[in-house]
């Protein structure tokens, strides 16, 4: 047999096998079965889980996924900043979802403008729990993120969210006190009200959780049903927070920076909804264990999704 040809075959030979890389030199991969190099090129067989090519959305020059994402903006007269927050929106994002809290301003007009195709959600009850619950309830996308519409959530952000779903987490939380993250916009008081209620969760829930009451955050929509949301206005992230540590789903947390909201007022007054967060982690601790875990519809979210 001709040398080429020898080392062409036993190339095919070892693409067959299943295996993964084991190890990355300086200049060189080490490779188990699943990896080949041909024409100097690593390949990486396909999963055998895969979903078939089309259903893949380029979302970086690096990165395309096969699960549709979903954004649920809550949103109560912020027509001032829509404009600012949808421009930062991803083109690769399949649904947004407005969900308006009754508006006077409109907000409901400007987000309709500035996309047509815009699922817009008018909540029935109060509150900003109230909102996400029904933005939730009518997302349709196999992964959900929140962000909120006043301009202090960047949407180019999302994508660190999305990454870390589709390679394993269950549950993603943005955290302004990660490295890489932060915030124009927390004051003193702010600042310390948070810490200390996240301290009581991490003590009480055995988490390692950074931040808490973030609006910034992404999951499965698999998990709708554990995370279970029913609860009205401030309290809503912490919520979420202790029902995933208490589902037992894997969290991790990604760094984000948060602005200053663009215009308008805040709906936030620090005691009340900080005593509301209080009440909530006390609450979840007298309540029942979450109940246990869907199983996965397929394989791991490790080996879907992602190429
Ligand atoms: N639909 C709906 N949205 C709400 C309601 N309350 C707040 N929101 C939205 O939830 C998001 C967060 O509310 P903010 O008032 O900005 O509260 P915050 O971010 O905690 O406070 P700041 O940091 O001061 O902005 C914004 O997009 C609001 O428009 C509500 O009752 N209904
Ligand atoms: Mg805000």
């Amino acid at each position: 047999m001709h040398r080429s040809q020898h080392r062409h075959s036993s190339c095919t030979r070892e693409w067959l096998r299943p295996a993964r890389v084991v190890g990355l030199g300086r200049n060189s991969l080490t490779m188990s079965p699943d990896t080949a190099k041909h024409n100097g090129k690593v390949q990486i067989a396909p999963l055998r889980s895969m979903p078939p090519i089309e259903r893949f959305t380029p979302v970086t020059p690096h990165l395309a996924i096969s699960p549709t994402v979903s954004v649920v903006v809550p949103a109560m007269n912020e027509a001032d900043n829509l404009p600012h927050v949808f421009a930062t929106l991803p083109q690769w994002i399949d649904e947004i979802i407005l969900v308006d809290g009754n508006s006077v301003d409109d907000t409901v007009a400007v987000a309709r403008r500035l996309r047509p195709n815009l699922k817009v959600v008018t909540q029935t009850g109060k509150g900003k729990g109230d909102a996400l619950a029904a933005g939730f309830a009518a997302a349709s996308g196999d992964i959900i993120v929140m962000i909120d519409a006043d301009g202090s959530t960047d949407g180019h952000e999302i994508i660190t969210f999305v990454g870390a779903l589709v390679t394993g987490a269950d549950f993603v939380k943005g955290s302004r006190y990660a490295a890489g993250g932060g915030s124009d916009d927390l004051t003193f008081g702010r600042r310390l009200g948070n810490k200390v209620l996240t301290g009581i969760v991490n003590l009480m829930y055995g988490t390692q959780y950074t931040d808490l009451c973030y609006g910034y955050n992404a999951f499965w929509s698999r998990h709708l049903e554990v995370l279970d949301l029913d609860c009205d206005g401030f309290e809503v992230e912490t919520l979420l927070n202790v029902r995933a540590a208490k589902a037992g789903l894997k969290v991790h947390e990604v760094p984000s920076h948060e602005r200053n909201r663009i215009h308008g007022e805040s709906n936030l007054r620090v005691v009340r909804d900080g005593m509301r967060v209080l009440k909530t982690i006390l609450r979840e601790w007298r309540r029942q264990p979450a109940p246990p875990l869907p199983k996965p519809a397929t394989a791991p979210a490790a080996d879907r999704g992602v190429a």
